[in-house]
C-alpha cells in the first residue's frame, strides 16, 4: 500500500486501528501532507506561526495581549447551522422530531462526494484528543481529522489533545471517529452528519465552532448522549460550578442553559461587594457528563478543557474573571480591532474600534456592531483564576442541585423549585428561550429548548427524556431541580434583575432549599421563595420589580401548559406518559 509522504512518527503503531482510518481517509481526500498531532508547545506554536505567515491568525498587541491572537472567519461561517446538521440512524424515529435526519447509507454518500479529493494541496492532521481527565473511567477519546489547522490550535486548547489521548485510545480499544474539512465554505456544500450508531461524525463546508471543533457539540453532547442513553448516564449542555459559602463549604451545582444565556458568567461569577466570604469555582462552563456514583449521588465531571466563550458583553463589571482570564495566551475569533492591534467588541467599554469583525474600517457613527455578536474567546480552562482543581478529580464532583434556565421576557420567574425529580424534568423539558446568534438564524424567536439540548440531543426527545426519569429513579440522593431566569424584561424593554454576580443572591437560596435551610411558597408550578428569604441585602433591585419577578401569572401557565401538551404530542408514544400526568398536575393546581 502507498503511503503518503509524512514524518516519521510511532505513533500510530500505538493504536492501529486509527492508522488504518487515517489511511482510508487519505486516500479518498488525497492530502499534500499528513500530521500526527502530539499536542505540544511546540507543536502548537509553529502551527501559529505558520497561520500567521499566511495570514489567516494576527498577532495581537503583545504588550496588553500577549500570547493572543485573533482569526477572521469567512462572512458566512460565524455560527453553528442548525438547518444543515443531520443525525443519522438507521431508524428515522430513533433521531426524533427534534433532529434533522438523513438515510445513514445517503448521507455517507454525500460526504463521500464532498470529500472525495477535498484535501489535495493542504494537510491532513490527524487529532487525538480525550473528552475529560486522562486518567478519568468516565473520560472518552475521539480521533478529528481535519485539514484546518485552526481548527487544531483550538482542539488543542478545548481538549486533552496528543500523545496520551492516543496512548489512551491504544488502552480503551475504541475512538469517536470525526472527520472534517473546511471545504470551499460554501454554505450550499456544508453539513454536520452524526452516525451515533457507528460513532461517527463527518463534517464539511464550516470552520466554525460547534460545527468544526467536533470533541464539543458533534462529540460531547450528540454522539455521547447517545452512548450516555445505553449505559445509564446523562450528557448535557450544562455548566458545573462550585459554590463556598462563609463557611468554607463547598457544593457543586450543574446548569442548563441554551445558547448565549449565560453559562460561562455563572461559572466564573464574581460575588457582589455586599456578600462577603463567599467564592465561586468553575469545574466546566458549557458541558458536563452525569454519572450515578456508588453513593447514590450523581457526579459530575466537565469533558473540556477551555472555554470558547462570547465574547460581546464581557467587561470589569460582568465577568471580570473572563476580562482578566482573555488577556493573554487567547484565541479571538470575528472581534474588531482599535488602533493599539487590541481586541475589541461591543461592551468591552475600553477603547473604540477602527475595524470590524471583518477586518474592514468601522465608524463608530454607522451605529452596527464591530465584532460579530457571536464573536468568540478559545483560551485553556487552566488560566481562569476561579479554575476548580477538583475539574481534574477522576470521579468528578457532586452535584447538589441541577438547574435549567431560558432567556424569557416574561411568564418564567426569576427562580422556582420543581417539585421532584419526576416534575423537574418536565420543567426541564418545558424550557423555551429566545433564540441567539450562537446559531444562524433569527435572533430573539421564543421556542422551546428542553434542557438546552434542542441542538444537542444525539436521539429522540421523547426516549430522552424517559431516560431523564430513568436515571433519576436510579438515583438514592438525587439533586434537587430548579428553575431560573435572568431575563426577564419590565414595560421599556430593560431587565429587571441585575444579573451576573447578583445572581448569587438566587444559588444561595437554591443551596438553602438543597440543604433543608429555608422554608418556601408552594405555587402551582412548583416552590417560590418566600418573601425576604433571598438575601437582597446591597442589591440594586425595587421591592416591586421583586414582587413581579416571583411572580406567576395563571392565565400566563395555563397558555404555557397547553403549548406544552402540544409539544409533547409531536413525538407521539415516545414522550413518557408521566410527562402529561405532571401537566394535568399544573393543570389542577392552577385551577
Ligand atoms: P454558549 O457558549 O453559547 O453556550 O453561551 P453561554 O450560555 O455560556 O452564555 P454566556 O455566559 O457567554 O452569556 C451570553 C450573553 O449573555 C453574554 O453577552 C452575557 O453578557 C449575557 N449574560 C450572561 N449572564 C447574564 C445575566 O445574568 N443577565 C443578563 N442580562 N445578561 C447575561
Ligand atoms: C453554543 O452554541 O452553545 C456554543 C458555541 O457553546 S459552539 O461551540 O459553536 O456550539
Ligand atoms: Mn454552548
Amino acid at each position: 500500500m502507498a503511503t503518503a509522504p509524512q514524518a516519521f512518527t510511532p505513533l500510530p503503531l500505538l493504536a492501529p486501528d486509527v492508522a488504518e482510518w487515517v489511511e482510508s481517509v487519505r486516500q479518498l481526500t488525497t492530502p499534500d501532507r499528513v500530521h500526527w498531532c502530539d499536542g505540544s508547545a511546540a507543536e502548537l506554536a509553529r502551527l501559529k506561526q505558520q497561520l500567521e505567515k499566511s495570514g489567516e491568525l494576527k498577532q495581537l498587541n503583545q504588550t496588553t495581549f500577549p500570547g493572543c491572537h485573533l482569526a477572521y472567519s469567512h462572512p458566512s461561517d460565524v455560527a453553528r447551522v442548525e438547518h444543515l446538521t443531520f443525525i443519522c440512524t438507521r431508524n428515522k424515529e430513533d433521531a426524533g422530531p427534534n433532529n434533522n435526519w438523513m438515510a445513514p447509507e445517503e448521507a455517507r454518500a454525500r460526504m463521500r462526494a464532498l470529500f472525495k479529493g477535498c484535501m489535495k494541496g493542504r494537510t491532513l492532521y490527524v487529532v487525538p484528543y480525550c473528552m475529560g481527565p486522562i486518567d478519568s473511567p468516565y473520560s472518552r477519546c475521539g480521533v478529528e481529522i481535519t485539514d484546518s489547522a485552526y481548527v487544531v490550535i483550538n482542539m488543542s486548547i478545548m481538549t486533552r489533545m496528543g500523545h496520551a489521548a492516543l496512548e489512551r485510545i491504544a488502552r480503551d480499544g475504541r475512538f469517536v471517529k470525526g472527520l472534517h474539512s473546511t471545504g470551499e465554505l460554501d454554505p450550499d456544500r456544508r453539513f454536520i452528519m452524526h452516525f451515533p450508531e457507528d460513532l461517527a461524525i463527518e463534517s464539511y463546508g464550516s470552520g466554525y465552532g460547534g460545527n468544526a471543533l467536533l470533541g464539543k457539540k458533534c462529540h460531547a453532547l450528540r454522539i455521547a448522549s447517545w452512548q450516555a442513553r445505553t449505559e445509564g448516564w446523562l450528557a448535557e449542555h450544562m455548566l458545573i460550578v462550585g459554590i463556598q459559602n462563609p463557611q468554607g463549604e463547598t457544593r457543586y451545582i450543574a446548569a442548563a442553559f441554551p445558547s448565549a444565556c449565560g453559562k460561562t458568567n455563572l461559572a466564573m461569577l464574581i460575588p457582589p461587594e455586599s456578600m462577603p466570604g463567599w467564592k465561586i469555582w468553575t469545574v466546566g462552563d458549557d458541558i458536563a457528563w452525569l454519572h450515578p456514583g456508588p453513593d447514590g449521588r450523581l457526579y459530575a465531571i466537565n469533558p473540556e478543557a477551555g472555554y470558547f466563550g462570547v465574547v460581546p458583553g464581557t467587561n470589569r463589571a460582568t465577568n471580570k474573571n473572563a476580562f482578566d482570564m482573555i488577556h493573554r495566551d487567547t484565541l479571538f475569533t470575528n472581534v474588531a480591532l482599535t488602533a493599539d492591534n487590541e481586541p475589541w467588541w461591543e461592551g468591552r467599554k475600553l477603547n473604540t474600534p477602527v475595524t470590524d469583525w471583518q477586518g474592514k474600517p468601522y465608524k463608530t457613527a454607522d451605529g452596527g456592531v464591530s465584532a460579530h455578536p457571536n464573536s468568540r474567546f478559545t483560551v485553556a480552562a487552566r488560566n481562569n483564576p476561579i479554575y476548580s482543581p477538583r475539574s481534574e478529580d477522576p470521579m468528578g464532583v457532586p452535584i447538589s442541585a441541577i438547574v435549567f434556565g431560558g432567556r424569557r421576557r416574561e411568564v418564567a420567574p426569576l427562580v422556582y423549585e420543581a417539585r421532584d425529580w419526576q416534575h423537574g424534568v418536565l420543567v426541564g423539558a418545558s424550557v423555551a428561550s429566545e433564540t441567539t446568534a450562537a446559531a444562524t438564524g433569527e435572533v430573539g424567536v421564543v421556542r422551546r429548548d428542553p434542557m438546552a439540548m434542542k441542538p444537542f440531543a444525539g436521539y429522540n426527545f421523547g426516549d430522552y427524556w424517559a431516560h431523564w426519569l430513568e436515571v433519576g429513579r436510579k438515583l438514592e440522593h438525587p439533586p434537587r431541580l430548579f428553575h431560573v431566569n435572568w431575563f426577564r424584561r419590565d414595560a421599556d424593554g430593560k431587565f429587571m434583575w441585575p444579573g451576573f454576580g447578583d445572581n448569587l443572591r438566587v444559588m444561595e437560596w437554591i443551596l438553602k432549599r438543597c440543604a433543608g435551610q429555608v422554608g418556601a411558597r408552594e405555587s402551582a408550578i412548583g416552590y417560590l421563595p418566600n418573601p425576604g428569604d433571598l438575601n437582597l441585602e446591597g442589591a440594586n433591585v425595587s421591592e416591586s420589580a421583586m414582587k413581579e419577578l416571583l411572580a406567576v401569572s395563571p392565565d400566563a401557565w395555563r397558555n404555557e401548559v397547553s403549548e406544552m401538551r402540544a409539544y409533547l404530542k409531536e413525538f407521539g408514544d415516545r414522550a413518557p406518559a408521566e410527562m402529561s400526568a405532571e401537566l394535568d398536575g399544573i393543570e389542577k393546581r392552577l385551577g
